[in-house]
């Protein structure tokens, strides 16, 4: 299988094919290694009509088999691309997502639907990263709160304007936490946000994105690599797992159920690694269910180690400030937010990276690739099983 790591990672670093880890990682500790604690580290390390089944959330697509004349067809796809796109990115208000929106405003062939949770933040954020103001709009949304998953699309819906492209950006890392906090649903916060609001936002709007008439309709789900347990990065520990469920089917409310997906302890990393889990493998789910019935593209990615972004708040103040060289001089994984944003913003935008059901990544040179994921964050029944019992827990079944 091909590692990740092979293309991400600097020549210091040999990925052994199942990389052997076993470090003990708690909150006085620095980049997974325990000062307090012994860590050993084992691994140098068709389209024309089409009807939406809402109940179901199918999609039958009904297409006469008549080809379109070539002239007709080009002439009709000159017009489409006339008018911007409209793209939503949740979590626009700083980091990747921020870099992503300025980096397509300001292409402007975009309009950007920032959909944050914190108004004023977001409109700060716009304004001081100079995204040109004709090209973006604020829109509320608390992925915490299912409620507010529904209204945020309710509100959508009622701004009239057409949805081309949803990325599903934004997400909460909670390494420290030593109990688990939760969603207004009382889901574990970090699952519920990063996995379960998005889940629900993404499968209410898809009905919207097969309305669009954009050549090319994109739902982007944000992965990443440290979910990837065939990478370094992916093993280090506490590595991702989600076991048989136990925990997610549940419900995740650490009172009759675990917090945690797998059934175990609260962890928060843990549980972070494991929504990036969730995440990579509903793009996928996504794909086989609804790929060929409405040419919608479904794709995650690995940006790369933003190291400087906001996600790292909550670690603690000597993780902060170490963690942006380590990452740029030992593992050379780093990015910064404007090149992540670049690339964010070519998995939304790039005519060349339309394929479906792929998880990108770039590597040193900056090019991008389709990368493996893990075994776990490809396995296809899993996928089937986290997408079930997530529509029970959201509502939608
Ligand atoms: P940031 O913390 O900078 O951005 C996260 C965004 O999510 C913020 O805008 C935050 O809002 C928003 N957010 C958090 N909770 C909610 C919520 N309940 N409702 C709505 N919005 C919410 O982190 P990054 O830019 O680094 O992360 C963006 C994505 O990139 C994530 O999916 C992350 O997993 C992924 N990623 C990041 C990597 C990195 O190295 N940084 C590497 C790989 C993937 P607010 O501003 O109000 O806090
Ligand atoms: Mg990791 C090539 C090696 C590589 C890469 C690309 C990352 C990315 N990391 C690598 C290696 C290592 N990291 C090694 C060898 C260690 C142990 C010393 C290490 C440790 C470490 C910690 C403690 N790394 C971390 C943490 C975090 O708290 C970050 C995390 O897991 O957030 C969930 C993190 C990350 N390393 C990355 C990336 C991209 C992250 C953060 C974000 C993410 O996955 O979203």
């Amino acid at each position: 299988m091909a590692l990740q790591a092979a293309a991400l990672v600097p020549s210091a670093f040999s990925v052994p094919k199942e990389g052997k880890c076993n470090a003990s990682f708690k909150d006085s500790s620095l980049f997974g290694v325990s000062f307090s604690e012994k860590a050993e580290f084992n691994s140098a390390v068709l389209r024309s009509k089409r009807e939406f089944d809402l109940r179901t959330g199918s999609v039958r697509a009904q297409t006469t088999a008549t080809t379109t004349p070539e002239v007709t067809k080009s002439a009709q796809e000159r017009k489409k691309t006339l008018r911007k796109g409209s793209v939503i990115i949740t979590g626009a208000s700083s980091g990747l997502g921020l870099a992503t929106a300025k980096s397509l405003a300001e292409s402007g062939k975009w309009h950007v639907i920032m959909a944050c949770r914190d108004f004023l933040k977001a409109e700060r954020a716009a304004k001081s990263a100079g995204i040109p103001k004709e090209n973006y709009s604020i829109m509320h949304l608390d992925l915490a709160s299912l409620d507010s998953v529904r209204q945020f699309v309710d509100n959508f819906r009622r701004s009239e304007r057409p949805l081309d492209v949803l990325v599903c950006n934004a997400a909460v890392y909670q390494p420290t936490a030593k109990e688990p906090s939760f969603t207004a649903e009382g889901f574990e916060l970090s699952v519920g946000t990063n996995h379960l609001g998005h889940f629900l936002l993404s499968r209410l709007l898809l009905e919207d994105l097969n309305k669009s008439d954009y050549p090319s309709r994109r739902l982007i789900i944000v992965g990443s690599i440290t979910g990837n347990a065939n990478t370094l990065a992916g093993n280090v520990p506490p590595k991702a797992n989600l076991g048989d469920l136990r925990g997610l089917s549940g419900g995740l409310n650490g009172l009759n159920s675990s917090a945690m997906i797998d059934g175990g302890e609260f962890d928060g990393a843990k549980a972070y690694k494991d929504s990036k889990v969730c995440n990579m493998l509903t793009m996928q789910e996504f794909h086989k269910r609804y790929h060929e019935d409405t040419g919608i593209t479904f794709a995650s990615l690995y940006p790369g180690c933003i190291a400087t972004t906001g996600l790292f708040r909550e670690h603690i103040p000597l993780f902060r400030l170490l963690f942006p060289p380590f990452q740029k001089y030992i593992t050379k994984g780093y990015v910064s937010e404007e090149e992540a944003g670049k690339r964010l913003a070519q998995v939304v935008s790039e005519p060349s990276l339309t394929k479906s059901g792929v998880y990108w990544s770039w590597n040193k040179d900056s090019a991008s690739f389709e990368n493996q994921l893990s075994q776990e964050a490809s396995d296809a029944e899993k996928a089937r099983k986290v997408w079930e019992v997530s529509e029970k827990l959201v509502g939608l079944a």
